[in-house]
């Protein structure tokens, strides 16, 4: 009957989404491992913040329509990589690339994407690490490789993206071109302040510039 297959849909949709919650899981997992192994070995944090979103299937299907994709089960897991999402906020420059390193550095972890906006930052001054990894999901009906979008920034490059996205929001896409600018140059701003913490960061740590050597207190 029409019940049943709008009950089985209902039902495939759920356990479709919730690979992805799961995949987000065990990425936060090991982020919240290393973040307090980390602190138990060096007496430093390296990570600030851990947070998480799982698109909503309703943003995933206008993101299809967007790339002009039929939305089924199949495109979804092959064309969107982002239903997944963790964030990761650290202080300093230098610990986005270490939390990285950390993270996909792990065996059951697959690189497949990297965008490396703090190298080379959006027009708009957007500044942010991003990866997309494939971790393994273990369930009763075998193993499931899910892509998580992982997005790791500093503190200052948070604080400008949050600002932004809300005034993009706010203008519905068509910010004014003033503000824009002043956007640009704040993101410049945030990006000097990274700098000078990031080398008052390493004099209170003794290391020069080029030290490589892991930091120990
Ligand atoms: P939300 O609500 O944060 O999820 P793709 O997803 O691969 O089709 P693209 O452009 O290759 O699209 O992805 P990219 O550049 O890696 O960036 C995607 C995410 O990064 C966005 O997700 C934002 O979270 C963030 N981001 C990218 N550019 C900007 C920016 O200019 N300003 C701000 N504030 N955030 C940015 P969503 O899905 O757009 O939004």
């Amino acid at each position: 009957s029409t019940l049943e297959e709008m009950r089985t849909l209902r039902d495939e949709t759920e356990r479709f989404m919730l690979r992805y919650k799961f995949g987000m899981d065990e990425v936060i997992t090991k982020l919240s491992i290393l973040r307090e192994e980390f602190g138990q070995t060096h007496a430093y944090n390296p990570i600030e913040h851990i947070s998480s979103r799982l698109k909503s299937l309703d943003s995933v299907i206008e993101k299809l329509e967007r790339k002009g994709i039929d939305p089924t089960f199949d495109s979804i897991r092959e064309t969107i990589t982002d239903i997944a999402g963790v964030r990761v906020t650290c202080s300093f420059v230098s610990d986005v690339y270490r939390v990285a390193e950390l993270l996909t550095a792990q065996g059951d972890i697959r690189v497949l994407k990297k965008k490396d906006y703090i190298a080379a930052p959006k027009e708009n001054g957007y500044q942010s690490l991003h990866l997309i990894v494939e971790v393994p999901v273990f369930l009763s009906t075998g193993t499931h490789l899910v892509p998580v979008e992982v997005q790791v920034r500093t503190i200052a490059m948070d604080f400008w993206a949050s600002l932004e996205h809300k005034i993009y929001y706010k203008y519905d896409g068509q910010v004014p071109s003033a503000l824009v600018d002043d956007l640009t140059d704040a993101a410049h701003t945030a990006s000097e302040l990274d700098a000078r913490m990031e080398r008052l960061h390493r004099e209170l740590h003794g290391e020069r510039p080029s030290s490589r050597r892991p930091i120990a207190i």
